[in-house]
Protein backbone atom coordinates (compact mmCIF):
# COMPACT_ATOMS: atom_id res chain seq x y z
CA UNK A 1 0.00 0.00 0.00
CA UNK A 2 1.32 3.68 -0.42
CA UNK A 3 3.29 5.13 2.00
CA UNK A 4 0.85 8.16 1.77
CA UNK A 5 -2.47 6.36 2.02
CA UNK A 6 -1.45 4.60 5.69
CA UNK A 7 0.01 8.18 6.89
CA UNK A 8 -3.66 9.50 6.03
CA UNK A 9 -4.98 6.41 7.51
CA UNK A 10 -2.65 6.90 10.62
CA UNK A 11 -3.32 10.82 10.66
CA UNK A 12 -7.25 10.17 10.33
CA UNK A 13 -7.06 8.33 13.75
CA UNK A 14 -5.16 11.42 15.26
CA UNK A 15 -7.19 13.82 14.04
CA UNK A 16 -10.22 11.85 15.19
CA UNK A 17 -11.84 12.22 11.76
CA UNK A 18 -14.18 9.30 11.79
CA UNK A 19 -15.55 10.45 8.02
CA UNK A 20 -12.11 10.21 6.67
CA UNK A 21 -10.83 7.30 8.21
CA UNK A 22 -14.59 5.72 6.70
CA UNK A 23 -13.38 6.85 3.44
CA UNK A 24 -9.86 5.82 3.10
CA UNK A 25 -10.86 2.14 4.64
CA UNK A 26 -13.15 2.09 1.66
CA UNK A 27 -10.75 3.46 -0.92
CA UNK A 28 -8.19 1.14 0.22
CA UNK A 29 -10.92 -2.09 -0.16
CA UNK A 30 -11.75 -1.00 -3.86
CA UNK A 31 -8.01 -0.79 -4.34
CA UNK A 32 -7.55 -4.65 -3.10
CA UNK A 33 -5.53 -3.50 -0.56
CA UNK A 34 -5.71 -5.99 2.44
CA UNK A 35 -7.56 -5.17 5.70
CA UNK A 36 -4.60 -5.94 8.32
CA UNK A 37 -2.22 -3.91 6.45
CA UNK A 38 -4.84 -1.26 6.47
CA UNK A 39 -5.49 -1.65 10.38
CA UNK A 40 -1.62 -2.68 11.38
CA UNK A 41 0.56 -0.32 9.04
CA UNK A 42 -2.15 2.52 8.92
CA UNK A 43 -4.98 2.86 11.28
CA UNK A 44 -3.22 1.16 14.39
CA UNK A 45 0.21 3.15 13.77
CA UNK A 46 -2.51 5.99 14.89
CA UNK A 47 -3.90 4.58 17.76
CA UNK A 48 -0.13 4.43 19.34
CA UNK A 49 0.13 7.95 18.38
CA UNK A 50 -2.72 8.84 20.39
CA UNK A 51 -1.61 7.11 23.37
CA UNK A 52 1.71 8.44 23.25
CA UNK A 53 0.30 12.31 22.97
CA UNK A 54 -1.85 11.74 25.75
CA UNK A 55 0.54 10.16 28.14
CA UNK A 56 2.64 12.85 27.37
CA UNK A 57 -0.14 15.42 28.27
CA UNK A 58 -0.28 16.35 24.62
CA UNK A 59 -3.86 15.36 24.20
CA UNK A 60 -6.80 15.05 26.25
CA UNK A 61 -9.40 12.47 27.40
CA UNK A 62 -12.30 14.04 24.59
CA UNK A 63 -9.44 13.53 21.86
CA UNK A 64 -8.61 10.21 22.82
CA UNK A 65 -12.33 9.24 22.60
CA UNK A 66 -12.66 11.00 19.27
CA UNK A 67 -9.86 8.86 17.79
CA UNK A 68 -11.63 5.38 19.21
CA UNK A 69 -14.72 6.86 17.00
CA UNK A 70 -12.62 7.30 13.79
CA UNK A 71 -11.24 3.82 14.97
CA UNK A 72 -14.19 2.15 15.30
CA UNK A 73 -15.51 4.20 11.61
CA UNK A 74 -12.78 2.13 9.61
CA UNK A 75 -13.36 -0.71 11.41
CA UNK A 76 -17.16 -0.59 10.73
CA UNK A 77 -15.19 -0.71 6.68
CA UNK A 78 -12.74 -3.19 6.81
CA UNK A 79 -14.55 -5.81 9.55
CA UNK A 80 -16.90 -7.36 7.95
CA UNK A 81 -13.74 -7.82 4.76
CA UNK A 82 -12.20 -9.77 7.69
CA UNK A 83 -14.89 -11.80 8.23
CA UNK A 84 -14.94 -12.85 4.60
CA UNK A 85 -11.61 -14.17 4.77
CA UNK A 86 -13.25 -17.06 7.22
CA UNK A 87 -15.29 -18.66 4.37
CA UNK A 88 -16.47 -22.21 4.92
CA UNK A 89 -13.95 -23.00 7.19
CA UNK A 90 -14.68 -25.78 9.85
CA UNK A 91 -14.72 -24.81 13.38
CA UNK A 92 -11.96 -24.38 15.45
CA UNK A 93 -13.21 -23.74 18.83
CA UNK A 94 -15.17 -22.09 20.94
CA UNK A 95 -14.01 -18.96 22.99
CA UNK A 96 -14.86 -16.72 25.16
CA UNK A 97 -13.50 -12.57 25.11
CA UNK A 98 -13.94 -9.82 27.13
CA UNK A 99 -12.07 -6.55 28.44
CA UNK A 100 -11.30 -7.32 32.19
CA UNK A 101 -13.03 -5.91 35.22
CA UNK A 102 -12.99 -1.66 35.28
CA UNK A 103 -11.90 -1.54 31.75
CA UNK A 104 -13.40 -0.36 28.79
CA UNK A 105 -11.09 -0.37 26.37
CA UNK A 106 -12.74 -2.60 23.97
CA UNK A 107 -10.96 -1.71 20.13
CA UNK A 108 -8.02 -4.36 20.78
CA UNK A 109 -10.88 -6.99 21.45
CA UNK A 110 -12.93 -6.61 18.92
CA UNK A 111 -10.34 -7.15 16.42
CA UNK A 112 -9.15 -10.15 18.27
CA UNK A 113 -12.71 -11.20 17.93
CA UNK A 114 -13.43 -10.55 14.25
CA UNK A 115 -9.73 -12.03 13.24
CA UNK A 116 -10.91 -15.70 15.62
CA UNK A 117 -14.02 -15.68 14.00
CA UNK A 118 -12.13 -15.31 10.32
CA UNK A 119 -10.10 -18.22 11.16
CA UNK A 120 -12.98 -20.34 12.28
CA UNK A 121 -13.35 -19.91 16.35
CA UNK A 122 -16.59 -19.14 17.19
CA UNK A 123 -16.50 -16.60 19.31
CA UNK A 124 -18.48 -15.09 22.03
CA UNK A 125 -17.85 -11.71 23.01
CA UNK A 126 -19.08 -10.55 26.76
CA UNK A 127 -17.87 -6.99 26.36
CA UNK A 128 -16.04 -4.42 28.56
CA UNK A 129 -15.64 -4.66 32.66
CA UNK A 130 -16.36 -8.20 32.54
CA UNK A 131 -16.10 -10.13 36.32
CA UNK A 132 -13.83 -13.19 36.18
CA UNK A 133 -17.28 -15.33 37.74
CA UNK A 134 -19.12 -13.91 33.99
CA UNK A 135 -16.41 -15.41 32.20
CA UNK A 136 -16.26 -18.84 33.93
CA UNK A 137 -20.27 -18.63 33.83
CA UNK A 138 -19.96 -18.43 30.18
CA UNK A 139 -17.36 -20.62 29.51
CA UNK A 140 -19.61 -23.20 30.84
CA UNK A 141 -22.69 -23.03 29.30
CA UNK A 142 -21.04 -22.67 26.22
CA UNK A 143 -18.31 -25.73 26.75
CA UNK A 144 -15.73 -23.16 25.98
CA UNK A 145 -12.28 -24.75 25.12
CA UNK A 146 -10.60 -21.03 25.51
CA UNK A 147 -11.16 -17.91 27.54
CA UNK A 148 -9.47 -15.01 26.01
CA UNK A 149 -8.93 -11.18 28.37
CA UNK A 150 -7.88 -8.18 26.87
CA UNK A 151 -6.43 -5.27 29.74
CA UNK A 152 -5.44 -1.80 28.73
CA UNK A 153 -4.70 -0.63 32.27
CA UNK A 154 -1.74 -1.38 34.71
CA UNK A 155 -5.15 -0.97 36.85
CA UNK A 156 -6.96 -3.76 35.36
CA UNK A 157 -4.49 -6.18 34.31
CA UNK A 158 -4.47 -7.84 38.11
CA UNK A 159 -8.08 -8.62 36.84
CA UNK A 160 -6.81 -11.54 34.67
CA UNK A 161 -5.53 -12.95 37.26
CA UNK A 162 -9.21 -12.80 38.70
CA UNK A 163 -10.78 -14.81 35.47
CA UNK A 164 -7.98 -17.72 35.90
CA UNK A 165 -9.13 -17.75 39.88
CA UNK A 166 -12.53 -17.94 38.73
CA UNK A 167 -12.19 -20.48 36.09
CA UNK A 168 -10.33 -22.64 39.06
CA UNK A 169 -12.87 -22.03 41.47
CA UNK A 170 -16.10 -23.19 38.92
CA UNK A 171 -13.91 -26.55 38.65
CA UNK A 172 -12.97 -25.26 34.84
CA UNK A 173 -9.60 -24.12 34.57
CA UNK A 174 -8.48 -28.31 33.21
CA UNK A 175 -11.00 -27.89 30.68
CA UNK A 176 -10.24 -24.38 29.54
CA UNK A 177 -7.01 -22.43 28.16
CA UNK A 178 -6.44 -19.03 29.27
CA UNK A 179 -4.91 -16.42 26.87
CA UNK A 180 -4.42 -12.80 27.60
CA UNK A 181 -3.35 -9.54 25.95
CA UNK A 182 -3.73 -5.63 25.89
CA UNK A 183 -0.97 -2.95 25.61
CA UNK A 184 0.81 -3.41 29.26
CA UNK A 185 0.30 -7.01 29.40
CA UNK A 186 3.68 -9.25 28.93
CA UNK A 187 4.78 -12.74 28.41
CA UNK A 188 5.82 -13.10 31.77
CA UNK A 189 2.63 -11.24 33.53
CA UNK A 190 0.62 -14.23 31.40
CA UNK A 191 3.31 -17.00 33.16
CA UNK A 192 2.86 -15.13 36.74
CA UNK A 193 -0.91 -15.00 36.60
CA UNK A 194 -1.07 -18.78 35.33
CA UNK A 195 -2.57 -18.06 32.03
CA UNK A 196 -1.97 -20.06 28.82
CA UNK A 197 -0.29 -17.61 26.68
CA UNK A 198 0.03 -14.01 25.90
CA UNK A 199 -0.41 -12.52 22.56
CA UNK A 200 0.74 -9.14 21.56
CA UNK A 201 -1.21 -8.84 18.68
CA UNK A 202 -4.71 -9.96 17.05
CA UNK A 203 -2.88 -12.32 14.50
CA UNK A 204 -0.31 -13.82 17.51
CA UNK A 205 -4.00 -14.14 18.84
CA UNK A 206 -4.85 -16.15 16.01
CA UNK A 207 -1.71 -18.02 16.26
CA UNK A 208 -2.11 -18.74 20.48
CA UNK A 209 -5.55 -19.69 20.11
CA UNK A 210 -4.45 -22.61 17.54
CA UNK A 211 -1.65 -24.10 19.13
CA UNK A 212 -3.87 -24.05 22.73
CA UNK A 213 -6.42 -26.28 20.39
CA UNK A 214 -3.50 -28.43 19.83
CA UNK A 215 -2.55 -28.49 22.99
CA UNK A 216 -6.11 -29.28 24.22
CA UNK A 217 -6.94 -32.20 21.51
CA UNK A 218 -3.33 -33.65 22.20
CA UNK A 219 -4.43 -34.13 25.77
CA UNK A 220 -7.56 -35.57 25.38
CA UNK A 221 -5.93 -38.33 22.66
CA UNK A 222 -2.89 -39.09 25.32
CA UNK A 223 -3.41 -42.68 26.65
CA UNK A 224 -4.36 -42.93 30.79
CO1 LIG B 1 -7.32 4.78 27.34
N1 LIG B 1 -5.52 4.59 28.05
N2 LIG B 1 -8.01 5.39 29.00
N3 LIG B 1 -8.92 5.11 26.30
N4 LIG B 1 -6.34 4.52 25.67
C1 LIG B 1 -4.49 4.00 27.21
C2 LIG B 1 -4.59 2.48 27.30
C3 LIG B 1 -3.15 4.57 27.86
C4 LIG B 1 -1.92 3.66 27.67
C5 LIG B 1 -2.82 6.01 27.34
C6 LIG B 1 -1.59 6.59 27.98
O1 LIG B 1 -1.62 7.02 29.11
N5 LIG B 1 -0.47 6.62 27.29
C7 LIG B 1 -3.59 4.76 29.37
C8 LIG B 1 -3.30 3.58 30.29
C9 LIG B 1 -2.12 3.85 31.19
C10 LIG B 1 -1.86 2.75 32.16
O2 LIG B 1 -2.69 2.10 32.70
N6 LIG B 1 -0.59 2.56 32.41
C11 LIG B 1 -5.08 5.03 29.22
C12 LIG B 1 -5.86 5.67 30.23
C13 LIG B 1 -5.10 6.24 31.41
C14 LIG B 1 -7.26 5.79 30.14
C15 LIG B 1 -8.22 6.40 31.17
C16 LIG B 1 -7.94 6.03 32.64
C17 LIG B 1 -8.20 7.93 30.96
C18 LIG B 1 -9.02 8.72 31.94
O3 LIG B 1 -10.20 8.52 32.11
N7 LIG B 1 -8.35 9.64 32.58
C19 LIG B 1 -9.59 5.83 30.70
C20 LIG B 1 -9.86 4.46 31.35
C21 LIG B 1 -11.29 4.06 31.29
C22 LIG B 1 -11.48 2.63 31.78
O4 LIG B 1 -11.15 1.71 31.07
N8 LIG B 1 -11.97 2.46 32.99
C23 LIG B 1 -9.33 5.63 29.24
C24 LIG B 1 -10.32 5.71 28.25
C25 LIG B 1 -10.11 5.54 26.90
C26 LIG B 1 -11.17 5.82 25.84
C27 LIG B 1 -12.59 5.47 26.28
C28 LIG B 1 -11.13 7.29 25.50
C29 LIG B 1 -10.60 5.02 24.62
C30 LIG B 1 -11.14 3.59 24.50
C31 LIG B 1 -12.32 3.51 23.54
C32 LIG B 1 -12.76 2.12 23.25
O5 LIG B 1 -12.01 1.14 23.31
N9 LIG B 1 -14.04 2.05 22.93
C33 LIG B 1 -9.12 4.93 24.97
C34 LIG B 1 -8.09 4.65 24.03
C35 LIG B 1 -8.52 4.57 22.59
C36 LIG B 1 -6.75 4.44 24.41
C37 LIG B 1 -5.50 4.20 23.50
C38 LIG B 1 -5.11 5.53 22.89
C39 LIG B 1 -5.65 3.18 22.39
C40 LIG B 1 -6.14 1.78 22.79
C41 LIG B 1 -6.42 1.00 21.53
O6 LIG B 1 -7.56 0.92 21.09
N10 LIG B 1 -5.34 0.48 20.86
C42 LIG B 1 -4.46 3.69 24.56
C43 LIG B 1 -2.98 3.87 24.17
C44 LIG B 1 -2.31 2.56 23.81
O7 LIG B 1 -2.81 1.48 24.01
N11 LIG B 1 -1.12 2.67 23.31
C45 LIG B 1 -4.88 4.49 25.80
C46 LIG B 1 -5.42 -0.18 19.55
C47 LIG B 1 -5.66 -1.69 19.72
C48 LIG B 1 -5.75 -2.34 18.35
O8 LIG B 1 -4.57 -2.24 20.44
O9 LIG B 1 -3.43 -3.08 22.51
O10 LIG B 1 -5.93 -2.61 22.56
P1 LIG B 1 -4.72 -3.06 21.81
O11 LIG B 1 -5.07 -4.56 21.34
C49 LIG B 1 -4.17 -5.38 20.58
C50 LIG B 1 -3.21 -6.23 21.44
O12 LIG B 1 -2.95 -5.69 22.70
C51 LIG B 1 -3.81 -7.61 21.45
O13 LIG B 1 -4.44 -7.68 20.17
C52 LIG B 1 -5.04 -6.40 19.89
C53 LIG B 1 -5.18 -6.24 18.41
O14 LIG B 1 -3.95 -6.19 17.73
N12 LIG B 1 -4.82 -7.95 22.46
C54 LIG B 1 -5.08 -9.24 22.84
C55 LIG B 1 -5.67 -7.16 23.13
N13 LIG B 1 -6.46 -7.87 23.92
C56 LIG B 1 -6.14 -9.16 23.77
C57 LIG B 1 -6.65 -10.30 24.38
C58 LIG B 1 -6.08 -11.53 24.06
O15 LIG B 1 -6.55 -12.63 24.63
C59 LIG B 1 -5.05 -11.60 23.14
C60 LIG B 1 -4.52 -10.47 22.52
Amino acid sequence: MPDDTLCAMRQSIIDGAPDTASDLAQRAIAAGITPLEAINNGYVQGMHAVGEQFGQGKMFLPDMMASAEAMRAAMAVLDPELKKLGGERPMAGVVVLGTAKGDIHEIGKLLVGTLLCAHGFRVHDLGVDVAGEKFAAKARELNADIVGVSALLTTTMRNQRGVVEALVNAGLRSQVKVMVGGAPVTRKWAEEIGADGYAKDAMSAVALARSLMEQKNEAVAEPV
